[in-house]
């Protein structure tokens, strides 16, 4: 690999983390083992036309089976936390009633697997793989979701408990409520705005529930969530592009900071919802303000937005770099995401618990050059650095993702991975990116 040690390389602190994300449907196969029931993508994935190939998880990286070598993958990196999702149809089966314990031993020999290799686990407990059972019954917009997902939480936490270092109750609700249920591009597929505030909202009820049922276990582990976050920066200075920059921060962003940390829906996006919303008790989402121990970050790219709506492609810096997704490269966006969030919401920390990018890798004789995911990786850690000494808390970075897996709507056709996956023969490579990210490691670890 190209010599990367650049000039402006800082140090950050002394026990930062340093890990790699991955989640439980886009690497683990395995959907039929050890008594897993069918979860929403399972089905989603198999309806013609919804993902890119007709492709599913049903086999993915395999890493139900290789997770003992996966993790020996970790910790060859020099890293020091893996963050990973438990698949809740692998611990209820049919969603509620009753615990699977052959689920539980799987992630059980994670944590324990983890742990003796010097990782810290990091567990999302819901990254959108819902027994498709509870979908029958309605998913996410039924009230009696958050009993049900807080059952779910206890079952994990009663066998993982305090092995565990932090436990996150969601990753991306956006992603869940808006492309799950409003515009259908991810499982379970419904078009029905309606519908997905209803989600959101229980999603939010959900999150209060998990954390106070926690707390009351008096456990040690930290406790907190996980947005995707973006900068939005209106198109043009003309006025109604700024309305709508603004509205489109309050859908985006603020519909999922807000319940957390104010208790509330924030008041432009609920007034430009007047028409859609369901009859819910808005001064329930009180319960979704809970003490948090940090604020998982995922960050991917900003958003330009314009009267007719948002759209990442962006018309004013049309030279700007892309990424295999269209995304927009903007590795300042990390810096100004987290100093306005801090300056917002004071959360106690953050993590970055996303960041990373897809792009068209060249598998070559065992070696993949992918210098523009190096490029990415450390132009995004420059400006974390910028953060933290700007003064923003910000406990640990989980680049996504430690290998290349199963990108949702688009199959495996777009590769995440610092790690290579060849999924014919299983076999992983470690790309320039993941070598360079070993080695940056390791002149900030002691
Ligand atoms: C995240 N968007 O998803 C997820 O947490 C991962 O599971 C996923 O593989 C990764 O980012 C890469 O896509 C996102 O449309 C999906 O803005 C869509 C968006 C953002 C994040």
């Amino acid at each position: 690999p190209p010599d990367q040690r650049t000039p402006a390389e800082g140090k950050f602190p002394a026990n930062f983390l340093w890990g790699v994300a991955t989640s439980a449907y886009q690497i683990e196969g395995a959907t039929q083992e050890d008594g897993r029931g069918p979860s929403i993508w399972d089905t989603y994935s198999r309806i013609p036309g919804k993902v890119l190939g007709g492709e599913s998880g049903d086999v993915a990286c395999d890493h139900y089976h290789r997770w003992a070598s996966d993790l020996d993958l970790v910790a060859g990196l020099n890293l020091n936390a893996y963050r990973f999702s438990v698949a809740w149809p692998r611990i209820m089966p049919e969603g509620t009633g009753r615990v699977n314990a052959a689920g539980l031993d799987f992630y059980e020999r994670l944590v324990d697997g983890a742990l003796e290799r010097g990782l810290q686990p990091h567990v999302t407990l819901y990254h959108w793989d819902l027994p498709q059972a509870l979908q029958d019954r309605g998913g996410w917009p039924h009230p009696d979701m958050p009993e049900w997902f807080t059952d779910y939480a206890l079952a994990v936490y009663g066998r993982l408990g305090n092995r565990v270092a932090s436990y996150a109750t969601f990753n991306e609700p956006w992603c869940t409520a808006e492309l799950g249920y409003h515009v259908g591009r991810h499982a379970p597929g419904v078009q029905d705005l309606r519908a997905s505030l209803l989600a959101s909202y229980q999603i939010q009820l959900a999150h209060g529930s998990v954390i106070r049922a926690l707390r009351a276990e008096n456990t040690r582990a930290e406790l907190g969530t996980v947005l995707n976050l973006y900068p939005v920066d209106a198109a043009s200075g003309r006025a109604e592009d700024l309305h709508a920059a603004q509205l489109i921060d309050e859908k985006l962003n603020r519909w999922y900071l807000d319940p957390i940390f104010r208790g509330r829906f924030p008041a432009g996006a609920v007034a430009d919802y007047a028409e859609a919303m369901p009859e819910i008790d808005l001064q329930a989402l009180a319960s979704a303000q809970q003490p948090l121990d940090f604020l998982g970050v995922n960050y991917y790219f900003r958003q330009w937005v314009s009267e007719g709506g948002a759209s990442r492609a962006g018309p004013p810096s049309p030279d700007a770099e892309r990424t295999a997704m269209g995304w927009e490269v903007y590795p300042e966006g990390l810096h100004r995401l987290l100093t306005d969030l801090h300056r917002e919401y004071q959360a106690p920390k953050y993590l970055i618990t996303e960041n990373g990018a897809a792009f068209d890798d060249q598998w070559n004789n065992g070696e993949v050059h992918d210098e523009a995911r190096t490029r990415y990786l450390q132009g995004h850690l420059q400006q974390l650095h910028r953060a933290i000494q700007d003064g923003v808390p910000v406990g640990g970075y989980f680049a996504w993702s430690l290998m290349d897996n199963y990108e949702w709507a688009y199959g495996y056709s777009k590769r995440f991975g610092i790690v290579h996956v060849d999924y014919g023969t299983q076999q992983r490579t470690l790309k320039d990116s993941a070598k360079w990210y070993r080695d940056f490691v390791r002149r900030q670890r002691p």
